[in-house]
């Protein structure tokens, strides 16, 4: 029962733009109570209209992470395009095998794996679910993988093209929920993956990370802010984010003159106007700044912009 309606949540949540399904859901989102804990599907048959005319863009709540045992079959759709997947997984050799949807990815090689996957949603805006594998290591070197289903085909989301690094993952496993070892891991919802990782030099320690959920559908490890100071025009009034997380709160940078101050060198760029405002800027496809819902052109919008050829 839960699991039904955490699919039909999951539906719900399936906003317009899905990078794991081309198709628009069926059901127009309903307003989210605030209380958000009772699946009561169809209460009031009248509810009275609130008055909300500024529908202020609230994060969409993730569902919980479930967590199941290897050999466990699990029926949830994966990708977001109305049919259920099933999921299986079970030790293999040294390592693990993962079936979603009749295709198979295999892991030769896991220390201490965790014989459980845990069924989460990193981006409660688009379709699709995630699925995690953890292993604990040789020695505090806790790993997770992180699987989607996407195009009918599994992806392994912490491998790709200008990734930095694994995913490292500390999670303690009890009954149904998901707990951390350190600081641990936190999913929003908000396509971020916040997470302890182990530092490379010095000694055997830890520092709060962030992983990003890029279009690919594939995790990238997101560093900190880059300093930069390259003046600029905008020509335009833009809205921005008040920290560099799509789910902070938005402010409007007024046209005039300002700063970059900085980049994560992914997909967020901090602009602070002379006149004091000071946000974070969305950015998609190398230039194009997403601006309430806006995509723009930066060029378009900003002077002083430099381009080689
Ligand atoms: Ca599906
Ligand atoms: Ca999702």
């Amino acid at each position: 029962m839960k699991k039904i309606f955490a699919v039909m949540l999951a539906l719900l949540l399936a906003v317009s733009v899905s990078a794991c399904s081309k198709e628009e859901p069926q059901t127009p989102p309903e307003p989210q109570t605030q209380q958000g804990g009772d699946p009561q599907p169809q209460s009031d048959p009248q509810p009275e209209p609130e008055p909300e005319p500024e529908p202020e863009p609230e994060p969409d709540p993730a569902p919980a992470p479930e967590v199941h045992d290897f050999g466990e079959t699990v029926m949830t759709d994966m990708d977001g395009d109305g049919t259920e997947e099933e999921i299986t997984a079970e030790a293999d050799g040294e390592g693990y095998v993962l079936r979603i949807g009749g295709k198979e990815i295999r892991k030769e090689y896991s220390v201490m794996l965790i014989p459980r996957f845990a069924l989460v949603d990193i981006d409660a805006s688009d379709g699709c679910r995630e699925i995690i594998i953890s292993e604990e290591g040789p020695s505090d070197d806790h790993a997770s993988d992180f699987y989607a289903y996407i195009n009918g085909e599994i992806i392994f989301m912490n491998e790709g093209a200008n990734r930095t690094k694994p995913v490292p993952a500390d999670w303690e496993w009890e009954d149904d929920t998901i707990e951390s070892l350190y600081d641990g891991m936190t999913i929003r919802g908000n396509g971020v993956v916040e997470n302890t990782t182990r530092a490379a030099i010095l000694q055997t320690w830890f520092f709060r990370s962030r992983y990003a959920l890029m279009p690919d559908h594939r995790l990238i490890f997101a560093p900190e802010l880059f300093e930069t100071s390259h003046r600029v025009e905008l020509k335009r009034s833009l809205t921005a984010y008040a920290e560099n997380f799509t789910d902070a709160a938005t402010l409007e940078l007024p046209a005039g003159s300002g700063t970059l101050v900085g980049t994560d060198n992914i997909q967020w760029v901090e602009l602070k106007m002379d006149s004091g405002e000071r946000g974070w800027l969305l950015i998609e496809d190398y230039n194009n700044i997403v601006s309430g819902g806006e995509v723009l052109s930066a060029p378009d919008v900003m002077d002083g912009l430099s381009y080689a050829d």
